[in-house]
């Protein structure tokens, strides 16, 4: 438990907002809200910034939301001047534009790298949240801004023997900066979803020998990744901010594909063909999945979509057992993250890549030579793990949160997250989450999103301060109701077939809980600036009674 004395200790420094998290997330929030004249610092765990983009630099890390697309709105003088190289954004790439961010709005003075907030106490009498860094520093402040990432917290499962094997191995999500050379050598990868997905093929070229341990096959499309096209940059820059304002009126925040307008039962299977076929040509997830209007909601519609892709793999495959084994058909497309791939589905026709069924025969232990199936071993000599991260909430959990009236978020949490919009929790005032549980966030083009969370946070403390108000937390009545509408939402879609990082299903023990927000950007984006118009509908908003004398 924290120290619950509010005396200021020697190193205690005094903020409007302190901020957890200094990725795309936290560095809007500290131009944003500076901006307002705020006193505000960001605290990263990581010795540079970037959040995700700073820690996953495996082989193959890129984005699969196109880069004009995935990249800041707020500076139009940043997005005209920004030059993507290419069509999907690569990690290194993202990672420079983010630091060119970072330099262009001077916001380095206003982050502290290498130390990570382990707790964070809010005191009910004198409105304020302490927070209390690695280093033992105190940090007091009148807001905290939580942007401390959704897969932010790897997670290699706990296998027996992990500690006795005496190659290397790696997580996809805590990757060396200096790059790790595989020439030469026996690599097991396990896991196959965007990060396996990802790195596998990169891998396959420099390995002597890649194992791939497999538990869930995962539906991958062609991202058809090439050189921006000069043409479609100015096109699309001429146009930026109509671009981007019309994004917002979509459910992914991502502009430029035309809306459905049928089911795909009302067409024939020739014009499906027809319409699958021209989405897997021009690539990318989004678009496949918006061919028709009830793909993510009809199970009979999706199963048209989930075939055509399974004979693609079929088709791409040379050996059907493999081929077999790599069509999904647990799970219906999209309802886990849908994968992009440069080369996936071929890396399997190489002579020194084998596809291991985990699912079949599971892992039973890494050993000191590799690893070991119920039925077999694997003489191995490095390991990567690309098996995930504790999704949504992991990374808050890590943060002991707790009030002076004894709320403690890890046990309000206990049986899934509960928020107000993804934006505030009933109990914990003054204490704003950027894109996490109950916010589409994930579900759409973070970068909008991350914008729209922070752009509503600046002005619900603009308003406060307008009313010479300085608390606000949500009533409890709002929250419920808004947590049973987004499980009523997730349960009118197909997404809780799957067993995803979106309910958990990855970490043994996590409660089964749909945590994003899945009726769409557009919807949240009109709901949220109408909780605000109406005055912050749903939340309790006060002034701190300072006592007399
Ligand atoms: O993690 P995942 P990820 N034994 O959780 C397997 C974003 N992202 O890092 O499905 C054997 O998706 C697990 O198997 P199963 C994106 O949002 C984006 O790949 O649980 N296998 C699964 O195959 C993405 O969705 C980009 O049965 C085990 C894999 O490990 C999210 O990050 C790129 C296992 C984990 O897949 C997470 O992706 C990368 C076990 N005990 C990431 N435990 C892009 O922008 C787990 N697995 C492109």
């Amino acid at each position: 438990m924290p120290d619950v004395s509010h005396a200021p200790s020697s190193s205690s420094r005094e903020l409007d907002v302190a901020i957890v998290g200094g990725g795309l997330g936290g560095l809007y929030a500290i131009h944003r809200l500076r901006g307002m004249g705020l006193k505000v610092r960001a605290y990263e765990a990581g010795s540079g910034v970037g959040g995700t983009w700073f820690w996953n630099r495996y082989p193959g890390a890129r984005c699969d939301v196109e880069s004009l697309e995935y990249s800041y709105s707020f500076s139009d003088e940043l997005q005209q001047d920004w030059k993507w190289p290419e069509r999907y954004g690569n990690q290194p790439e993202i990672l420079q534009y983010i630091n060119h961010v970072a330099d262009r709005f001077d916001l380095r003075r206003d982050v502290e790298l290498n130390t990570r907030i382990v707790s964070a106490l809010f005191d009910s009498k004198a409105g304020l949240w302490t927070l209390r860094t690695d280093k033992g520093e105190e940090v007091r402040a009148r807001y905290c801004v939580m942007a401390a990432g959704n897969l932010s917290t790897p997670r290699v499962p706990d296998f027996k023997g992990i500690g006795d094997f005496k190659g290397k191995w790696y997580h996809s999500g805590l990757w060396p900066h200096d790059g790790v050379d595989f020439t030469g050598l026996r690599v097991g990868v396990v896991g196959t979803g965007s990060s396996g997905v990802q790195m596998i093929p990169l891998i396959a070229r420099q390995a002597k020998h890649l194992s791939v341990f497999q538990r869930t096959a995962n539906f991958s499309l062609p991202a058809r990744n090439g050189p921006m096209e000069p043409e479609r940059e100015s096109r699309h820059k001429a146009d930026y901010p109509a671009r981007r304002r019309a994004a917002y009126d979509t459910p992914f925040a991502i502009g430029g594909y035309p809306k459905p307008t049928k089911s795909a039962l009302e067409a024939t299977p020739e014009e499906r063909n027809a319409a699958y076929e021209a989405k897997w040509r021009e690539g990318g997830s989004i678009s496949y999945l918006y061919a028709y209007t009830d793909l993510l909601v009809n199970k009979e519609a999706n199963d048209t979509a989930s075939e055509f892709v399974r004979n693609k793999i079929r088709g791409m495959v040379k050996d059907p057992a493999t081929a077999e084994l790599l069509a999904p058909k647990d799970h219906p497309i999209g309802t886990k993250r849908l994968c992009l791939d440069t080369g996936y589905y071929e890396t399997y026709n190489r002579p020194n890549v084998t596809l291991v069924d985990v699912r079949s025969d599971p892992i039973a232990e890494i050993t000191s030579t590799g690893l070991r199936t119920g039925k077999q071993e694997y003489e191995l000599d490095a390991i990567v793990f690309a098996t995930g991260f504790d999704a949504m909430t992991g990374a808050l959990r890590e943060i002991d949160i707790r009030t002076s009236d004894g709320a403690v978020l890890a046990d309000k949490w206990a049986g899934g997250p509960l928020t107000y919009l993804g934006l505030m929790v009933a109990g914990f005032p003054n204490m704003f989450v950027v894109t996490g549980p109950g916010s589409p966030g994930v579900k759409t083009q973070m970068i909008a999103s991350i914008e729209q969370h922070v752009d509503w946070i600046a002005g619900c403390i603009d308003h406060l301060h307008r009313q010479q108000l300085d608390r606000i937390e949500p009533a409890e009545q709002a929250e419920s109701d808004w947590v049973h509408h987004v499980n009523a939402v997730a349960d009118s879609t197909l997404y809780p077939l799957a067993n995803s990082w979106y309910v958990g299903a990855n970490i043994p023990g996590k409660p089964r809980v749909f945590m994003p927000y899945v009726g769409g950007f557009d919807r949240y984006k009109q709901r949220c600036d109408a909780v605000a118009a109406k005055g912050y509908e749903g939340f309790a908003l006060s002034r701190t009674k300072v006592p007399a004398g």
